[in-house]
């Protein structure tokens, strides 16, 4: 394929240290050639692959110096595109390095679009679909856990899977094949129907075995979505301050002062959180306050986690009571905080009303408990497989349709051998399945399966 140059910043708008413009396609290296004035009288396009050189930036205009840079020279195809690739290292100023942009912009580059590179790395056939994908994931993984599992996919983990799985359905394609081109053989077509069925029933086993990861998968790669509740000035936001040890959220001792839904992410043992402080919920006449109320039950509905926030030194209320009754059959830690007051909560009706929720009593003042919560936070979620680190794990939603798509087509396929339903229509949904899952690594065209049936198996053996 071929392609025009394109260009772009591809650091952080804003200021730093260093900038990068990188290039990419076959007039790379030329374009930055024309401006590039290195020491001595070195050029670019003479350069080894693979190699980064000092120099100037010179304005064809103008004749002056508009920049000091180092650039990589990156020569197809070992290069992130399978392109010759630029990267021009510039001054981390806005002026500077939109600058720099200008000039390659004015000497033939084309801007390029959000994702170009990394499409064009999927259209010259460097990574597949999902491998693209996991891209983007890594550049917006907000934990470590989702930045291990976007690094798995990117080299092509779940790749490698869904082709194994294409594989086998080939296979029994391949068969399916021979039982069409001779049905009068009467044992060609048991051994068929036998072989047909265990090997789309295992593909089935490891299509749903993929699909049970996918929502853990989610969970790592946007964190548990962790809700805070309870009544006003029980020490929500200091207890969000406290798991994510900076002063994020406003605290003070006036009920009502968290109005908006403060969002932050964190680790705690490992486990990652999306955290969510709300307004306390009450009854209440202000106007603003009451908005913020009705967002903190409707970020209730979603949550995967609620860390139920109760005051040790106010009697239980009505309105602790209708939280409880609002979290009800969701996953809940019940904190008792404020330990360093006098007590006026009775523990033993707090017991009863948690029931079998975990429930910690703590101090945010004396910082007391906090370990306690985090244990508490964590043994929730590593008693599943949530651990096992060598999972593939499915987090795409794209992916997901598909995988559940692709296996209902495989049961479809099962059910038809098991009540007899002509070999031609089982083909069917076995090519679709087939299709399916070509869609997550981004390779489904018809042809290319009638090419691969023929070239790996000799049917006419
Ligand atoms: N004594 C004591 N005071 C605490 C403790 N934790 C928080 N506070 C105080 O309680 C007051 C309310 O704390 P916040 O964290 O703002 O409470 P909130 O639940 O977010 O309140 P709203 O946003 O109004 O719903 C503040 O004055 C805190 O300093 C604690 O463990 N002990
Ligand atoms: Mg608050």
């Amino acid at each position: 394929m071929e392609f025009d140059t394109i260009a772009a910043i591809s650091t952080p708008m804003g200021e730093g240290a260093i900038a990068i413009v990188r290039l990419s396609g076959d007039q790379a290296v030329e374009i930055a050639d024309s401006l590039f004035k290195g020491v001595g009288s070195k050029r670019l396009s003479e350069a080894a692959t693979h190699t980064i050189h000092y120099g100037h930036l010179i304005d064809p205009k103008t004749g002056q110096v508009a920049e000091e840079v180092m650039v990589s020279v990156m020569k197809g195809p070992k290069t992130f595109t399978k392109e010759d690739v630029i990267e021009i290292n510039c001054h981390g100023g806005l002026v500077s390095v939109n600058r720099v942009l200008q000039l390659v912009l004015n000497q033939g580059a084309r801007l390029a679009e959000p994702g170009e590179f990394t499409k064009r790395a999927f259209l010259n056939g460097r990574i597949d679909l999902s491998q693209a994908e996991a891209v983007i994931d890594l550049i917006r993984a907000k934990t470590d856990r989702a930045m291990n599992m976007a690094l798995g996919q990117m080299e092509g983990r779940l790749s490698r899977l869904i082709q194994k799985l294409r594989q086998e359905i080939l296979e029994i394609l391949a068969h399916v094949e021979v039982n069409i081109d001779y049905p009068e053989y009467e044992d060609v077509e048991e051994m068929t129907h036998q072989m047909l069925l265990e090997k789309a029933k295992y593909v089935k086993g490891e299509l749903e075995k993929l699909l049970q990861t996918s929502q853990q998968g989610k969970i790592l790669r946007e964190g548990i979505s962790t809700v805070i509740v309870g009544r006003p000035n029980v020490g929500k936001s200091s207890l969000l301050n406290s798991l994510v040890h900076e002063n994020k959220a406003i605290v003070t001792d006036i009920p009502g002062t968290t109005r908006d839904v403060i969002e932050e992410y964190v680790n705690v043992r490992g486990v990652p959180l999306r955290l969510l402080d709300t307004a306390g919920i009450r009854e209440t006449e202000d106007i603003v306050e009451r908005i913020g109320v009705e967002r903190s039950r409707k970020v209730l509905k979603e949550a995967d986690l609620i860390l139920l926030v109760l005051n040790y030194s106010e009697e239980l209320s009505e309105e602790d009571r209708n939280i409880f009754k609002a979290v009800e059959g969701m996953d809940v830690i019940v904190i008792v905080n404020k330990t360093d007051l006098p007590q006026n909560i009775n523990l033993e009706e707090v017991r009863e009303l948690a029931n079998d929720y975990s429930l910690v009593t703590i101090s945010l003042l004396e910082d007391k408990g906090v370990d306690q919560l985090e244990e508490a936070i964590s043994s929730l979620f590593f008693s599943g497989a949530i651990e096992s680190g060598d999972l593939t794990y499915v987090s795409n939603s794209r992916h997901i349709a598909l995988l559940s798509q692709a296996a209902h087509a495989i049961d479809e396929a099962i059910s038809g051998v098991e009540i007899g339903t002509p070999i031609d229509i089982v083909q069917i949904d076995l090519t679709r399945s087939w299709e399916l899952l070509g869609e997550i690594i981004g390779e489904s065209v018809h042809e290319s399966l009638i090419d691969q049936l023929f070239s790996q198996f000799c049917l006419g053996k």
